[in-house]
């Protein structure tokens, strides 16, 4: 048995030299070669176990080098968190291990992955993951799907080596990884990639803005700017500057970089570019296909590549989408500062860092708001600070799933605007809020079946959000109080 596996190895990597040599493939040889290979990877025995180092961008964790296939644990988180934007704005972000993008998974061909997906008791929606390195129904989606407070476990052989884009699947899915929902998964091949002096992980992602580029304060989600595709910000690793100044990765003049570069989309499709550098080896779309003296490599939503170069001289290299309003109005410019002894043979012109600075903010028109950042800290609020205040934890909380203006997704969230159900009865709202809801109901004469988390809120906090969506949308305009709550969690 041992024989026949290493000496079908040993055929199938002939076929492959012999392909990469003549390059020019024969259909069935090639179609020959792959189901060979992954018979080979499928058959690989893997001895012991061990933990995944998982690395947030730009980082990467260590290669894997020579080591045997083993079971490898990986322990993922999911965080939904406010973070930044570009300066002055914020975002509810729903992160893999707390990062955009999510966290670097790195394993090598043969390896047991035995995947556990947490999803934080503070969240608000279930969520899965669909790996695209998996083999299965799904990419594991259908089987992590997971509730807060809940993990759920699965495992796959990795039979495929190649660059993988990793993310969540759970519905309304362009919604989720528009909220920053994905990552990347590298499967290594046999004896790992060869090596280099340095590596970084970056992923482009589009993102999709109540207010416009720039506009201050915290900014939800726009579901029909991410349907038209219309989109504010386009940004390497979550945010406006996560790759500039004193955030740029660097190198030194004379060594090796490999960029595993990703995007998540949702949407858009990635130009990707390094001004003043030409790849010396591109993996097409993450694959085992290499081309050679590329100077931009396209990455498909959902796709991934790795580029190589040698940097040869110093200076600030500027990273692109070569799509180039998205570059200096959108944010997807990120900096690779080389260190380093100048050589005028191969560039001697006139120096100027910081020539591509960001046009971003600056050129923006910021819409002033008259009530940023204005806290009311009273508890007896006046109906319309309760609304204001409601408005904003609606945004942090319910607007997800029930849309900026109430009217809720079909077939998956029930509307609150004009909601029937939701007039004819505040304690029964009241009840859906503290404590969750599943099983059918109907509302404006649709069927919903479907499950609302329980909200991690105060009872002066669900009698605010409430009072905000009754008093909006034309729906009866109840004035919901904290004792009213109370009483509902009570039980009278
Ligand atoms: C994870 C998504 C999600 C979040 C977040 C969420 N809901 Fe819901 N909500 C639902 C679903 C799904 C239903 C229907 C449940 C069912 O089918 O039994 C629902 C039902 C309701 C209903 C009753 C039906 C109706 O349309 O009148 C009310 C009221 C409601 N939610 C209010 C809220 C409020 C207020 C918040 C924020 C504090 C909120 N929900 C947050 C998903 C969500
Ligand atoms: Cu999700």
């Amino acid at each position: 048995m041992k024989r026949l596996i290493s000496s079908l190895k040993i055929t199938s990597l002939a076929i492959v030299t012999a392909l990469t040599i003549a390059s020019c493939g024969n259909e069935t040889k090639e179609s020959a070669t792959n189901k060979k290979a992954s018979v080979n990877a499928a058959a690989i025995v893997v001895s012991g176990t061990i933990d995944a180092e998982l690395t947030s961008p730009p980082n990467v964790p260590k290669p894997v080098g020579n080591r045997p296939a083993k079971k490898l644990i990986v322990n993922m988180e999911i965080l939904e968190q406010e973070g930044t934007m570009t300066d002055g704005t914020t975002y509810i972000y729903w992160t893999f291990g707390g990062s955009v993008p999510g966290s670097f998974i790195r394993t090598r061909v043969g390896d047991e992955v035995e995947f556990t997906l947490s999803n934080h008791p503070d969240n608000k929606l279930p969520h899965n993951i669909d790996l695209h390195a998996v083999t299965g129904p799904g990419g594991g989606a259908t089987s992590s799907f997971v509730a807060p407070g809940h993990e759920k476990t699965f495992s796959f052989k990795c039979l495929n080596p190649g660059l993988y884009v990793y993310h969540c699947a759970t519905a309304p899915v362009g919604m989720h990884i528009a909220n920053g929902m994905y990552g990347l998964i590298l499967v290594e091949p046999e004896g790992g990639l060869p090596k280099v002096d340095k590596e970084y992980y970056l992923m482009q992602g589009d993102f999709y803005t109540k207010g416009a580029n720039g506009a201050p304060g915290l900014q939800a989600f726009d579901m029909k700017k991410a349907v038209a595709e219309n989109a504010d910000y386009v940004v390497f690793n979550g945010k406006v500057g996560s790759l500039t100044g004193d955030n740029a990765i660097t190198a030194n003049v004379g060594e090796t970089v490999r960029l595993y570069v990703g995007n998540g989309g949702p949407n858009l499709v990635s130009s990707f570019h390094v001004i003043g550098e030409i790849f010396d080896k591109v993996h097409v779309e993450g694959g085992s296909l290499i081309n050679e003296n590329v100077q931009t490599t396209l990455i498909p939503a959902g796709g991934a590549a790795i580029v190589e170069f040698k940097v040869d001289v110093p200076g600030t290299f500027i990273i692109v989408d070569h799509s180039i309003f998205r570059a200096f109005n959108k944010g997807a410019l990120g900096m690779l500062k080389v260190k380093g002894e100048n050589h005028v043979n191969l560039y001697s012109g006139v120096k100027q860092e910081g020539i591509y600075n960001p046009e971003g903010g600056t050129l923006q028109e910021m819409p002033d708001d008259p009530n940023a950042k204005k806290v009311v800290v009273n508890s007896n609020k006046t109906l319309e600070e309760k609304i204001k205040s409601g408005k904003d934890l609606y945004t942090k909380t319910c607007f997800a799933c029930h849309q900026a203006n109430g009217e809720g997704i079909a077939n998956a969230f029930p509307p609150l605007a004009k909601s029937d159900y939701l007039n004819a009865d505040v304690n029964r709202a009241i009840g859906i809020v503290l404590n969750g809801k599943t099983g059918e109901i109907t509302v404006n004469g649709e069927k919903y079946n479907s499950v609302m988390t329980k909200q991690t809120l105060t009872d002066v906090e669900i009698a605010d959000v409430l009072t905000y969506v009754y008093n909006s949308w034309d729906n009866n305009k109840t004035n919901v109080t904290t004792s009213q709550v109370q009483q509902v969690k009570n039980g009278h």
